[in-house]
């Protein structure tokens, strides 16, 4: 268990270490309950560092010795580390320690999953190992020998040695302790090589579980297509002799980068064209590329403390959608990224978990790994990108590996970089890191005798603990459509750095329609009145395809908000323009099918409690629905054609072409649904020779309450295969009739496959429940009180899951009043739990504030 009086550390606090750790050597004597950790660390003293006593993070650890320059010494032992007296001079500490990897439910530190050992120490689970300063600005190259009967023993950096029953790695390059990795289990490995452009020849490795061999050429194609885009865009090579990938079963998040050793969440990478869907072909790739850039964004040049986490998670998010939007469609990759940061970043910023990107305090740093942090960080940087020019963001980031490699920095060093590479002034951007809260941006036009102006006003709203913002600077990217939609100015990028600004066009010979903010130049909500002809005028015309997109979204939303609120029918002018596009055979698939899909429940109810309407979970669903229906009503005379446009006649690849056509194959097939009462689908999935299509159609069959066979034969199919069967968990939990959804979690948890203790597994019931929106909100108050439950029976366990789940109940004050009591109730009872986590009782407590 953490500490009882969990405490706030601030950003504003930050000390140095007292001494610099020259040299680290482990010894790791593997058994599940009692594991021998030796560890021999070389300190000196910092003369630039005030003056401290000498303090080295530990928890769960058992001290069984401890000596300084040989001599044995007595430390004064917490629940956090240790304090002991130390000599003036430089120093050799030396311990022996134990734990017991077995019983580590938490998967933080060292603990076992499926017979194998391995680490997670991102962000303070190394001190869950042996006694160590446990902070990401203390850097040091570390030696590591492992002794275990497993046959693979895996650590960071290079092998150095191996015998039976142990080996030794050595890594050259200073890392933080948070980076360190160790692994071993009975392993098989896929093998390659790649040569870097300065002529190193790397060994590549995955190792994963006997039998899933089969499952690893896509992780290693994205690999090796990862490394070469950082040597092409960026100037990056590898630096070590080896890389090493290995799949874990049990693991909190989706991958870690782990200085030469990422170890991935299986479902992060391993992949077939029978078992992965090509969305998830498509996540690996980019997840695989996410950690092999983190080897120059956040290994060569880390954080100096976990508050500057966003300096890595950010720029490396940003760098992994520019490889994917360069390897695929930029448009489609961009209109997904956006959905993506609306769906998950927009409430957490809008609601009682805001929090800057840069964060100020916290209580634990894990329960920051947030959209916030990340998906926003990496918005921050597009916008300085898009301010400085593509030059002089490659210019900056050159300057910032030269400047900055070997250094734990903060996002003051990052900034000074594009200070200084451009000359530029960037005190008031920096607010984009310091301010919480989306910005609304609203707008006024004015057309007079040639001139067009248009007039923006932003506002930030208050958010916890900051009740007033200032004005930030808004790149706006506007192009103007003349009335025959040609493009009569083509994209601008304005610059907004005052509260209310005006821009003016000059010399048009015609009032232009507007499109602003292209590309989703900004992370703002851009609140304008469009008359509905206008929006339909861009959906048709404008050379942007993401606002192309995101005005038939507007449309959707609107005409949807219309028969929640009033009862309206479907509106069939959108429709109809939605049709024309979908007729264009011009238009990549993949866009299509994204313009087919309707907002989220969770926007929609988004949307009305900004509206000032209280959210009504069924009206919001029965509405969807409806529209649905009209969709496929209007569209059925089209969707043979459609079908046929969709069709592939490859051999399966993951490739954008191929799963942009499945996947306006998948969209149609969920219209024709609702016309022919499942029969397309059963069709489609007794012949599916592909997960993709196979999970589309059974998707499908459970919308239309047809899939009792399927999913039993899907059950019976793929019961010894976990990835899959966590689709066959989740799916049939997230497209269920709302008003069963609970009973059908319910009776799931009961299942015997359902081992809750596996993150993925948990996450597949009870996240699935939490996606079904008016499932989740069910008027009985069974989704809040199902959750609840099982929050309540993992925390003990895992805090770091429990806490990030608890997010389910941010947007709570948002509805009725019935319902706001019930998910009270249950954020109350979770916070009265004698011996609450620290990551639970803290995001439970903001929740609720
Ligand atoms: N740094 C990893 C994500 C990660 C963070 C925390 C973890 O455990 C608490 C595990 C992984 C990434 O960005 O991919
Ligand atoms: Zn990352």
């Amino acid at each position: 268990m953490k500490d009882a009086a969990p405490q706030t550390v601030y950003l504003s606090d930050y000390k140095p270490f007292g001494w610099r750790v020259e040299d680290v050597s482990l010894t790791f004597r593997l058994a599940p309950e009692a594991t021998r950790i030796l560890s021999r660390i070389r300190f000196a003293p910092d003369p630039a560092a005030p003056a401290q006593d000498f303090f080295l993070h530990g928890e769960d650890v058992s001290l069984i010795r401890a000596t300084i320059d040989g001599a044995e010494v007595t430390p004064e032992i917490t629940p956090q580390g240790l304090r002991c007296a130390v000599p003036e001079g430089a120093f050799t500490w030396e311990a022996e320690v134990e734990i017991a990897p077995a019983s580590n439910t938490a998967l933080e530190g060292l603990y076992m999953s499926g017979g194998m050992y391995c680490t997670q120490c991102e962000a303070e689970g190394f001190r869950k190992i042996t006694y160590y300063p446990d902070r990401p600005d203390v850097m040091a190259t570390f030696s590591v020998r492992i002794e275990s009967d497993l046959p693979v023993l895996l650590s960071n950096g290079n092998p150095t040695g191996s015998g039976d029953g142990w080996a030794e790695w050595h890594d050259p390059w200073p890392k933080p302790a948070y980076l360190f990795a160790l692994v071993t289990g009975d392993l098989r490995n896929h093998p390659d090589t790649f040569t870097t452009r300065s002529g190193k020849e790397v060994a590549l490795n995955i190792w994963v579980r006997p039998g899933d061999e089969g499952k690893c050429a896509w992780g290693m194609e994205a690999l090796k297509k990862s490394m070469t885009w950082d040597e092409e865009v960026h100037g990056r090579e590898y630096d070590l002799d080896v890389f090493n990938i290995v799949a874990v079963d049990d693991f909190n998040m989706g991958a870690m980068e782990n200085k030469g050793l990422n170890i991935f969440n299986s479902a992060a990478v391993l992949a077939s064209p029978e078992t992965a869907t090509d969305a998830n072909f498509e996540r690996i790739e980019s997840i695989i590329a996410h950690e092999y850039f983190h080897n120059w964004t956040g290994n060569r040049i880390t954080c100096r403390d976990w508050f500057q986490l966003c300096l890595k998670e950010g720029l490396t998010v940003f760098r992994d959608q520019q490889f994917t939007s360069d390897l695929r469609s930029a448009a489609v990759k961009r209109i997904e990224d956006v959905a993506q940061l609306r769906a998950r970043q927009f409430p957490e910023d809008q609601g009682p978990l805001a929090h800057p990107v840069r964060p100020e305090s916290f209580q634990e740093i894990n329960n920051f790994y947030t959209a916030t942090v990340y998906e926003k960080g990496a918005e921050v940087i597009g916008m300085l990108k898009r301010l400085v020019g593509d030059e002089a963001y490659a210019k900056a980031l050159d300057l910032y590996f030269d400047r900055h490699d070997g250094d734990a920095a903060t996002i003051e060093d990052w900034l000074r970089v594009f200070e200084d590479a451009t000359g530029r002034d960037l005190s008031q951007f920096k607010r984009w890191y310091s301010q919480a809260g989306t910005p609304r941006l609203s707008v006024e036009e004015a057309w007079d005798d040639g001139t067009y102006t248009l007039t923006f006003t932003q506002v930030t709203p208050p958010t916890p603990g900051q009740p007033d913002k200032a004005p930030q600077v808004i790149p706006i990217a506007v192009g103007l459509l003349s009335p025959n939609g040609d493009e009569a100015v083509p994209t601008r990028m304005l610059e907004m750095t005052e509260g209310k600004q005006s821009f003016a066009f000059e010399g048009l010979s015609a009032r232009p329609v507007p499109s602003i903010l292209r590309g989703f130049s900004a992370p703002v909500v851009l609140e304008r009145d469009v008359p509905a002809e206008e929006r339909a005028f861009l959906l048709a015309h404008d050379a942007d395809p993401f606002n192309r997109w995101d005005s038939s979204r507007s449309l959707a939303r609107e005409a949807l908000i219309a028969m929640i609120r009033d009862g309206a029918e479907p509106d069939a002018t959108w429709i109809d323009a939605l049709g024309r596009v979908l007729r264009d055979e011009t238009l990549d698939p993949a866009f299509r099918a994204l313009m087919l899909g309707l907002p989220t429940q969770a926007e929609l109810a988004q949307v009305l409690h900004e509206k000032g309407v209280t959210p009504d979970p069924d009206a919001i669903c029965n509405s969807t629905e409806a529209m649905a229906d009209a969709m496929a009503k209007r569209f059925e005379p089209m969707l043979d054609d459609l079908a046929a446009q969709a069709q592939v006649d490859a051999p399966y690849a993951p490739d954008a072409e191929q799963s942009g056509k499945r996947s306006l194959g998948g969209a149609v097939l969920a219209l024709r649904t609702r016309l022919d009462g499942g029969a397309a689908a059963r069709a489609q999935f007794a012949a599916a020779d592909n997960m993709t299509l196979q999970l589309s159609a059974l998707t499908c069959l459970i919308r239309a309450g047809e899939a009792r066979a399927e999913l039993d034969a899907f059950h019976d199919q793929w019961q010894g295969d976990r990835l899959v069967m966590d689709k066959w968990f989740g799916l049939q939990i997230a497209a269920a009739d709302p008003a069963e959804a609970p009973d059908r979690a319910k009776a799931l948890t009961q299942h015997p496959a359902f081992d809750w203790k596996n993150p993925n597994r948990f996450r597949a019931v009870l996240g699935a429940l939490a996606m079904n929106h008016a499932g989740f909100h069910h008027k009985t108050g069974a989704g809040y009180r199902l959750l609840a439950d099982w929050l309540l029976r993992l925390d003990p366990l895992n805090p770091q899951t429990t806490a990030r789940m608890c997010s389910a109940f941010q947007t709570w004050r948002r509805y009725d009043t019935g319902r706001q009591a019930m998910m009270k109730e249950q954020l109350e009872r979770i916070a009265a739990k004698d011996g609450l986590s620290r990551d639970t009782s803290e995001m439970v407590g903001r929740i609720l504030s």
